[in-house]
């Protein structure tokens, strides 16, 4: 995992190294879009191809070879790293006035299409490159840019926008539809983008759009070529937040009875922020909404216009990272300009209030930024038309013309709302001065532990640590209670497994105060055990051990266990859960004993499959294990610890806003959210099974 972060950022850094010449390219391939009539484009097209496809395969060859450059990975993530470029693409479309119809569909052999009903990708021939407008848009490295002039706004950029060729060369065939002006015309690829059927017309349509359709190749995505439903299914709830009424279709044509579920937020953000509230309590109802553009003239005189959305509403939660930041669709994860805006004027627009309104006396000293984000979910959405990267992942937005706009916009008409909703105001300031006498409270207790030296220094008495001290070697098993801690103590390799019990269920984290969280001894032996520190301190360099894994038994308590453990991470150590450290180990279900020997199965499918290969008659006796603690040393070595024949789960966070909402869903107020998930398993979590 953190090698593939690595490569990530290498990659990141490498696709933001090129962005000039994809501006240059952009100009040079559509200077000038010839109008020519679409019969005689193909039969010129036809004639060109021997000669211009040479260069064309040249370009799509590079991908190939270095496919990570484009796409970051060639693992799960850029599987659908594929659909996701060709849904922007769409997306494009909708911005520009077009669209309002995205569908996306998971075909029974693991191809997808994208149909939109849009004008459709123009036909007509391109003059530099010799080939129709599709042709060259799937064919032509960073070609996907603005189609004439006048094309609507386009937004596409950063990590995203590598475009349709970088799909068609990582493919095994792509075919694209265009329904445009009264013909439906098609063109095939395949082996990487290699144009097999030229466009040509094969009927008339009397509606507009483009269909998109490809297969990735197997030889490229060598790990998995088998999409994700809820993967393709949050990313495209997130884009129909993003993107205030477009409506974006998802279809699963693989099970048995076809899976399809519609997203349309006519609220948008505004109801992005509901969402992620969803399980939390508002401090009151409203969900305050600001929005502005301003155009930027920069200094060869050309203009730019710049889009900025923000959606807010507090909860009584105690976190001060609720904020989620976009820069055309695409998650600044490390923040940015816009970020910094927003974090300026709340600042600045909380703290004259409380002053005006007499909230707050003269004598207490201002809030800090992070008082004001307690408990305050955020979407900040900006549409930049050139948007500049900057960070160790490429993902901080670095325009600085971006802050004051957020700002200015979050300043006037933060501060106009609180006006005109003195009640709303009241309520916030409260919710605010809480925070600021929670940090307070928590500094003093912070620096009474260091003058008493009651720093906890020595590991936990409850800890079997490993000989090794090289981390990297290192695993913490965090195990449901004490006997299945002692059967992994006498199970364990003691030279780089080290043992924690845990006896019954730690804090929800969720839920309590500070103060609490750090009297509770499960969680301290943790703190300690790991030694890293945690929240802002946590320093994940400083880890003890490479893999956190969490046993616990296959029943409901087990299931609530982990969860737990997962809140605590998430809220604590998040660096190690987003660093790939944190794994569930997975005990097996099953044991059937046969002819004198043991076999294991750890799902109900596995135990079928078992009884098939074993040939056994119905009726014979196999033994489910309850709990844990049911296995003696040997059978936990065997199963669920000895690396070479263990499966574990890594878990790692894909969409930081659906994580929140997935833990505070789990661990909030309310029921039934809690419920569904234990019940139906989490999609927040991308749940990558590894034999490790
Ligand atoms: C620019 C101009 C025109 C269409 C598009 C872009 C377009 C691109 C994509 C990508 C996916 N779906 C799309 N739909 C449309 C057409 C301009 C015209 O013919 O008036």
């Amino acid at each position: 995992m953190a090698e593939e972060n690595k490569n990530l950022a290498e990659d990141a850094e490498i696709s933001g190294a090129t962005k000039e010449s994809i501006e240059e390219t952009d100009k040079f391939a559509y200077s000038g879009v010839e109008k020519v009539d679409d019969s005689r484009s193909i039969e010129k097209a036809d004639a060109k191809y021997t000669g211009e496809n040479i260069q064309v395969l040249e370009g799509l060859e590079a991908v190939r070879k270095r496919p990570g450059m484009y796409i970051g990975t060639t693992a799960s993530a850029g599987l659908h790293h594929l659909v996701w470029e060709i849904v922007d693409n769409a997306i494009d479309e909708a911005l520009a006035g077009y669209c309002t119809n995205i569908d996306v569909i998971i075909n029974e052999d693991n191809s997808i299409t994208v149909k939109d009903d849009g004008r459709g990708i123009p036909v007509d021939k391109v003059a530099k490159s010799g080939l129709s407008g599709v042709e060259t848009a799937f064919t032509i490295l960073h070609a996907g840019g603005k189609f004439g002039e006048g094309g609507g706004y386009k937004v596409s950029g950063g990590l995203h926008g590598v475009g349709a060729s970088v799909v068609n060369a990582l493919s095994s065939w792509c075919e694209v539809i265009v329904h445009k002006d009264g013909g439906i015309f098609k063109v095939r690829f395949e082996n990487g983008g290699k144009i097999v059927e030229p466009l040509h017309r094969i009927g008339d349509a009397d509606d507009h759009g483009t269909t998109v359709t490809f297969l990735p190749d197997p030889e490229m995505f060598t790990e998995t070529q088998v999409y994700n439903y809820d993967t393709i299914k949050n990313h495209l709830r997130q884009m129909a937040f993003l993107n205030a009424g477009v409506k974006l279709n998802i279809t699963d044509l693989r099970p048995e009875t076809p899976v399809k579920e519609e997203f349309v937020y006519n609220g948008g953000i505004k109801e992005y922020v509901t969402f992620i509230n969803t399980a939390k309590l508002p401090i009151e109802p409203n969900v305050i909404y600001c929005s502005g553009a301003e155009t930027v003239t920069l200094l060869d005189g050309t203009t730019e216009r710049i889009y900025a959305e923000i959606a807010m509403q507090w909860t009584d939660h105690y976190n001060s990272d609720g904020v989620y930041s976009f820069c055309n669709n695409i998650t600044t994860k490390e923040g940015g300009t816009h970020v910094e805006g927003f974090n300026l004027a709340i600042n600045r627009t909380m703290n004259d209030y409380a002053r005006k309104t007499k909230l707050i006396d003269d004598k207490t000293p201002n809030f800090s930024t992070d008082d004001c984000k307690e408990g305050l979910t955020c979407v900040i959405s900006v549409k930049h038309p050139n948007p500049q990267y900057e960070g160790q992942t490429k993902t901080k937005l670095g325009n600085s013309e971006v802050r004051k706009i957020v700002s200015s916009i979050v300043g006037s008409q933060l501060g106009q709302f609180l006006l005109e909703n003195p009640d709303a105001g009241k309520a916030i300031v409260e919710k605010i001065k809480m925070a600021y006498k929670g940090r307070v409270a928590a500094q003093k207790a912070r620096e009474a532990t260091r003058k008493t030296g009651l720093e906890i220094t020595t590991l936990p008495g409850k800890l079997a640590d490993c000989s090794s001290k090289n981390p990297a070697d290192c695993e913490l098993y965090i195990v449901e209670g004490n006997s299945a801690g002692g059967s992994a103590k006498n199970g364990r390799d003691r030279e780089t497994q080290a043992i924690l019990p845990l006896r019954g269920k730690i804090l929800n984290v969720e839920k309590a105060r500070e103060e609490r969280i750090f009297k509770n001894a499960e969680i301290g032996n943790m703190i300690t055990a790991i030694g890293a520190g945690i929240r802002e301190n946590f320093d994940v360099s400083k880890i003890r051990y490479h893999k956190v894994v969490i046993m616990t038994d296959a029943d409901v308590d087990g299931d609530h266990i982990r969860i737990l453990l997962l809140t605590f991470f998430y809220r604590f150590m998040r660096p190690l859960i987003e660093g790939g450290y944190v794994y569930i180990a997975q005990p097996p279900l099953y044991k059937i004993d046969y002819k004198g020997n043991q076999y294991y199965a750890y799902n109900d499918n596995q135990l079928e499959q078992l009884k098939k290969a074993l040939q056994l008659k119905a009726g014979y006796p196999f033994q489910r294990y309850k709990g844990l603690g049911e296995m003696d040393a040997q059978q936990l070595w065997e199963t669920t610890m000895d690396p070479k024949a263990r499966k574990m789960i890594r878990i790692t966070i894909d969409d930081a806003a659906e994580a929140e909402k997935a833990f505070s869903d789990l661990m909030g107020e309310e029921v039934m959210p809690r419920k569904q998930f234990i019940t139906e398993r989490a999609v927040f979590i991308s749940r990558d099974d590894l034999d490790i």
